[in-house]
């Protein structure tokens, strides 16, 4: 085991539940990394939601809260206004953050609250067996949508920036570098910072919506589906067609949720 996993997974948790092959575990290391880096650990508060990717914080040694299906968003801004002094990342999925929890997201994105939040999409309910989510491709088969996917997907990145985000990124699995630089900036970033990871799933959405289950060969498609933002800039809207952006998509400053209360508390004028 290398140094970096000694030193931050809990070993009593291990094995993780990921699949072969998942990219979650590459989303877990590059987090570790950056952790390392920032030398934060025992200033880190995690949440994790319900889904696969709401376990990564059980397996970290840190103060953690596994909490309901949709409900880590809420629990993130409970624990960041009440200790403040925390660096809140929340970890969640596309079905827990946009899907069930999506009123809570783009309110926290609205309220600007200091949280990192991490949604891992895998473009699937992963964890309960391949339902259709609502980051699916038009079009794409899943367990629940047999006959091809009616729906039009979420851009999660769009939406944050939409509701108020004043840190919007996205990168993937297939991005680990660029992924500790992110996590970096985001945990430092005072307001609401999203990073989108977007993740092979070879078992569920590999078996439903690829039609096959080969990680390397799924994580190099995703790999084909993204252009960073600045190549993004000099094509046209023809040859962005079907294409992800990815990269640092957003970054403002505007008053803080907790600072805001703070002052209130302090009675300052704002
Ligand atoms: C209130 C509630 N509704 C539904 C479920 C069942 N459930 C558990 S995980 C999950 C989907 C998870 O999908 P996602 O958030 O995309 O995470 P992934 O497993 O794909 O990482 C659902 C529907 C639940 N646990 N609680
Ligand atoms: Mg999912």
């Amino acid at each position: 085991m290398n140094r970096i996993a000694e030193q931050y997974l809990r070993q009593e948790t291990l094995p993780m539940i990921f699949c072969p092959g998942c990219g979650d575990g590459t989303v877990l290391g590059a987090f570790l990394r950056a952790v390392d880096e920032m030398k934060i650990s025992d200033q880190l508060a995690l949440v994790g939601g319900i889904g696969c990717s709401g376990w990564m914080p059980v397996y970290v040694n840190a103060d953690a809260i596994h909490t309901l299906h949709g409900r880590a968003i809420p629990v993130g801004i409970g624990l960041k206004v009440t200790r403040p002094e925390r660096k809140v990342v929340v970890f969640t999925g596309d079905g827990d953050a946009i899907g069930i929890g999506g009123n809570h997201f783009i309110h926290a994105a609205r309220r600007n609250v200091d949280l990192t939040v991490v949604m891992i999409n895998n473009s699937i309910y992963g964890m309960t067996g391949g339902q259709m989510a609502p980051t699916t491709p038009s079009g794409a088969t899943t367990q629940t949508s047999p006959y091809g996917n009616p729906e039009q997907p979420f851009d999660a990145c769009r939406l944050a920036e939409a509701a108020g985000a004043t840190y919007v990124a996205r990168w993937t699995a297939g991005h680990p570098r660029q992924l500790v630089k992110a996590f970096k900036e985001a945990i430092d970033h005072p307001g609401f910072a999203f990073i989108e990871v977007v993740t092979q799933c070879p078992v569920q959405a590999g078996r439903y919506i690829k039609g096959g289950m080969d990680a390397p060969e799924f994580l190099a498609d995703i790999r084909k589906s993204v252009v960073p933002v600045a190549q993004a800039e000099r094509m046209t809207p023809e040859e962005l067609a079907g294409k992800t952006r990815i990269g640092l998509l957003h970054r403002s400053q505007r008053p803080e949720l907790t600072q805001q209360l703070a002052a209130i508390r302090g009675g300052e004028k704002r």
